[in-house]
């Protein structure tokens, strides 16, 4: 189905707001769209042994992204406005009434959750489309498993917002994926009433870490996360190259959660300051903005919270990410590994693994007797680079050393112990300036080289 999207339209769709989106962009690409992001559920990307043994529940794919705008409403007969929130559920056929009333009870349990009790800002008023001020849902034939939300007018804030609507597809399961995807579609409407112009892979960051939050045991918490574990190399902010090839963004909101559970005291709030600090005024008529972006502020709302530099939080991302997939149970699929087992003088990442800026490699080797491992890079081209090796205790502790921050050729040493294995990470930082609205997703190479000492 991918084929079918014209190659000049796929760009366009992935790094343009969506106000631009409709201008540009036919309703009948749109539909072939919507039909490309009908998918199965994602389990891929488990390679070896350790990797295979971790078994994702059934993941519920959330598809497409931002949604068609102007004259894209579906068309409805039916209609319930909550009693308790300015939010309005539209349908067609007579059979989903029973779920619109349900899903409502979900939206309500939604404003509550994040507006009311998490302090997001509520969705923006529409200036009566759909009949009234209220948010507006539509449940009406999408696609199997998908969802939108769209923006549809931006308001006269001091900052670049929008009013919204949200779409879903008549024929969600009603088995806890509808009250996920209402946390995750609700969170969307809320960030367009903060920053219509944020990344597109933050929208998905963000929206899939609340769903997770709000119901971590619903069949969409696991979204996209074998897709990110599958392939770290890919920058941390990086967007699916079509939109659509697999899930990627969904997942990689595990950064924000790694981010909330240890800089953040496991309050979410660190998720809804990074979109109010992102904000920007509207320009009109210049290209849409988003300075700042997320990326711009973390380190102030880190700096809030006693937090470390951009950089020593993204390392210890990393970490954190292998650590989460050795735990017992585990609670991650382990990141692929550039090389899984044995022992090695020299690693170099295959052409497709190289990373690009905030991306990285993990690799696995047996120790065989060695005390003591000495790691150091080399050839790492214009990039900074960090190097982090570890080895997991039988308590399940783990020991571990980093590479100093800054330029020049990092190198790292760790004794070993009785440790039968040790883990390598390697994360590329490329030149201190990495920005997610221009796109530095071309991989750059390296050389580990490893010195054993028994
Ligand atoms: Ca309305
Ligand atoms: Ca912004
Ligand atoms: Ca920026």
């Amino acid at each position: 189905m991918i084929g079918l999207i014209p190659p000049s339209f796929v760009p366009t769709v992935l790094r343009r707001s969506p106000g631009r989106w409709s201008r540009s962009v036919s309703l009948a690409a749109i539909g072939l769209l919507l039909a490309a992001c009908e998918r199965s559920p994602v389990i891929g990307g488990l390679a070896t042994g350790v990797q295979a043994a971790f078994r994702l529940p059934a993941s519920a794919s959330h598809g497409c992204r931002r949604g068609p705008t102007r004259g894209g409403r579906p068309q409805t007969r039916h209609d319930l406005a909550s009693a308790r929130f300015p939010i309005t559920v539209h349908w067609r056929d007579p059979a989903t009434a029973a779920k619109a009333k349900k899903l409502l009870g979900y939206l309500d349990a939604a404003w509550q959750r994040e507006v009311v009790e998490m302090g997001w800002a509520r969705p923006l008023s529409d200036a009566g489309a759909g009949g009234t001020d209220n948010l507006d849902v539509y449940l009406a034939p999408v696609g199997k498993g998908q969802a939108y939300v769209a923006e549809e007018r931006r308001q006269k804030t001091p900052f670049a917002a929008a009013s919204a609507y949200i779409v879903f597809d008549q024929n969600l399961a009603d088995d806890g994926t509808l009250e996920s995807y209402a946390f995750h579609e609700f969170n969307h409407a809320c960030q367009y009433a903060l920053d219509a112009n944020e990344g597109s892979a933050f929208y998905e960051n963000a929206a899939a870490y609340m769903d997770r939050f709000l119901k971590p045991d619903g069949p969409a918490s696991q979204t996209g996360i074998a897709d990110f574990q599958a392939a770290p190399e890919r920058s941390l902010d990086s967007i699916s190259p079509d939109g659509f090839t697999d899930e990627f963004e969904y997942g990689a909101g595990i950064f924000l959660e790694f981010l909330v559970e240890r800089y953040g005291a496991g309050r979410p709030d660190l998720v809804r300051e990074l979109w109010e600090a992102g904000r920007q005024p509207e320009q009109a008529g210049a290209a849409d903005p988003n300075e700042p972006d997320w990326q711009d502020v973390l380190p102030a709302v880190l700096q809030r919270r006693q937090g470390p530099d951009t950089q020593t939080a993204l390392l210890a991302f990393q970490a954190w990410r292998l650590q989460q997939s050795l735990s017992k149970p585990p609670r991650l699929p382990v990141p692929f590994l550039i090389q899984d087992g044995g022992r090695a003088d020299r690693l170099k990442p295959a052409q497709n693994r190289r990373p690009p800026p905030w991306g990285a490699n993990f690799a696995r080797l047996d120790t065989q007797g060695a005390r003591t491992v000495s790691v150091s890079l080399a050839d790492g081209g214009d990039s900074q680079w960090r190097v982090w090796v570890g080895t997991q205790g039988s308590d399940g502790n783990w020991s571990a050393a980093t590479s100093a921050p800054g330029a020049g050729q990092p190198r790292v040493s760790l004794a070993l112990g009785a440790a039968k294995r040790v883990y390598v990470t390697v994360l590329n930082l490329g030149n201190g300036h990495h920005d997610p609205d221009r796109a530095d997703w071309a991989g750059a190479d390296y050389r580990l080289d490893l010195d054993w000492a028994r």
